[in-house]
């Protein structure tokens, strides 16, 4: 029978309501729990080195646990390959290459090399544990070279990849010096789901210009004697499912939620702490709605969680140190002794928390300088009470922003904008409020996590596999 194989960095932790802060968790877990099948990733810990460097890493058995009908094997990664692969060439270099921060980016050939090793040495693993049916279900930056690694041990399954991030143009890529390689390596995957069309995009541009690949109908390119078909899937959320828990936890905790605002408007905004998120430009926007609205003076409260991810790379220890001094700077230039304006909470919360928190807020406020697709802005959608909904201010550069025209859309470098739109959103009027809230509800009842997955795994199904196309 053939399985559905998931493979990502990281398997979820399997406690049901465990605060696990990161949008593709979820979506992996429920995609494998509908179909039945088979999770491989990296448990989370490091071993000790136990090779002199430049050898292979032990081929450390995989642990194996199940969740219902999900089979979950994790494997170790030896000290190394975590600062090599991990903190090293998925953080350290693609990461911000990936969210066109190219000054963050930095490189090195030993990293690159561990980022190979520890992708092959995923294969090796999988290749194991696969039957010959099965189709493979990549995930993320962490993993371009997977299929390659796959292909060089014979392996000829359907092979997808979807990308969670967005994906740059070719002379932002082309600042990663071993770009060639990377891109060479993806040409084995079968198939490769982006976001949003802009992404798949900027993608085909560089195949078309870098390697010389033909695009055919159907978004399939013909480069380096192979098939590759790209698509683009927006990723969402459980419409139905996240409202009826926004209505529960709602009920418990809404009215001591409201209380404790004393009638103030709830901005609110959730995110890993991360510089792609755009923390800084939009503290800085608040300030300057402070200051030029001070009649919302004691009348509003911008609620900003944050929990830490990714602390041992040092750019994210960077972010965090200039967060804390930019909030206490706000706080002490506008708080009163009844009124802080600013609350910057630097931990994760679980989700019965959270829902009730963006039930209440006025406004959702979020302002990546550029996202995959940011699924915050659609859990804080899907938790408004449609007859009294808050609103939305989104940024440009998240791919939610190419389905949710009906958001406040802001470029969040634009601190005057973005404030402008903070007073438009608090200020707004129920029936234009309700109007926006029921355009975005229908974009998002189309654009389903369940859809996200039937669509992909279906594609992937489709393809003829590669020993069948040869
Ligand atoms: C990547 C891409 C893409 C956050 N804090 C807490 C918490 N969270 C949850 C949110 C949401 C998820 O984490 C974050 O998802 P995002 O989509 O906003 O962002 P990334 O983590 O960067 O995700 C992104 C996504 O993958 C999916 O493809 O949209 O562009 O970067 O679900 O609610 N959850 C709990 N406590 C927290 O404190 N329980």
């Amino acid at each position: 029978m053939s399985r559905l194989v998931v493979v990502s960095n990281r398997v979820a932790p399997i406690t049901e309501g465990e605060a696990t802060a990161g949008g593709l968790a979820a979506g992996v877990m429920d995609a494998l729990r509908h179909s039945g099948g088979l999770w491989f990733g990296w448990s989370g810990n490091t071993v000790p080195d136990v090779v002199p460097p430049g050898t292979l890493p032990p081929g450390l058995p995989p642990a194996i646990a199940r969740s219902g009908p999900v089979t979950l094997y994790t494997t170790d990664l030896t000290r190394r390959d975590y600062d090599d692969y991990y903190r090293g060439f998925a953080n350290g270099t693609l990461w911000p290459i990936l969210h066109d921060q190219t000054a963050l980016s930095r490189f090195d050939r030993g990293e690159f090399a561990g980022y190979r090793r520890v992708n092959a040495h995923f294969a090796r693993h999988l290749a194991d544990l696969i039957g010959p049916e099965d189709v493979i279900w990549a995930h993320d930056y962490h993993l371009l070279g997977l299929a390659e690694a796959l292909r060089a041990l014979g392996v000829t399954n359907r092979i997808g990849l979807f990308l969670h991030t967005p994906w740059p143009a070719p002379s932002v890529l082309m600042a990663v010096p071993a770009h060639a390689e990377l891109l060479r390596a993806m040409t084995h995957y079968d198939l490769i789901g982006f976001q949003t069309e802009r992404d798949r995009q900027a993608f085909g541009d560089y195949v078309r210009r870098e390697m010389g690949g033909e695009e055919l109908p159907g978004g399939v390119f013909r480069v380096r004697e192979r098939s590759l078909r790209t698509g683009v899937y927006p990723i969402g959320v459980q419409v139905e499912a996240l409202r009826a828990e926004a209505r529960t936890a709602g009920a418990e905790r809404l009215p001591a939620l409201r209380a404790s605002l004393a009638g103030r408007s709830l901005v609110m905004s959730v995110d890993r702490l991360d510089y792609s998120k755009g923390l800084r430009q939009r503290f800085r926007a608040y300030e300057r709605f402070l200051a030029e609205h001070p009649d919302w003076h004691r009348r509003v409260e911008f609620l900003q969680i944050a929990p830490p991810s990714r602390a041992d790379v040092e750019a994210y220890q960077v972010i965090r140190r200039e967060l804390e001094g930019e909030a206490g700077r706000i706080n002490g230039r506008f708080a009163e002794l009844d009124w802080t304006p600013l609350r910057y909470l630097n931990r994760s919360f679980p989700r019965n928390a959270l829902m009730p928190l963006y039930a209440a807020a006025r406004v959702g406020l979020v302002t990546p300088l550029r996202d995959g697709m940011n699924l915050v802005a659609k859990e804080y959608v899907a938790a408004q009470d449609p007859e009294d909904p808050g609103v939305l201010v989104l940024s440009q550069f998240a791919g939610a922003a190419c389905e949710m025209a009906s958001a406040l859309l802001v470029n969040p470098h634009d601190e005057a904008g973005v404030a402008a739109a903070l007073e438009q959103a608090l200020a707004m009027p129920l029936a234009e409020r309700r109007e926006r809230h029921a355009d975005l509800l229908a974009v998002m009842r189309r654009n389903s996590l369940e859809r996200w997955r039937d669509r992909f795994v279906a594609d992937l199904r489709g393809l003829p596999t590669a020993a069948q196309a040869a």
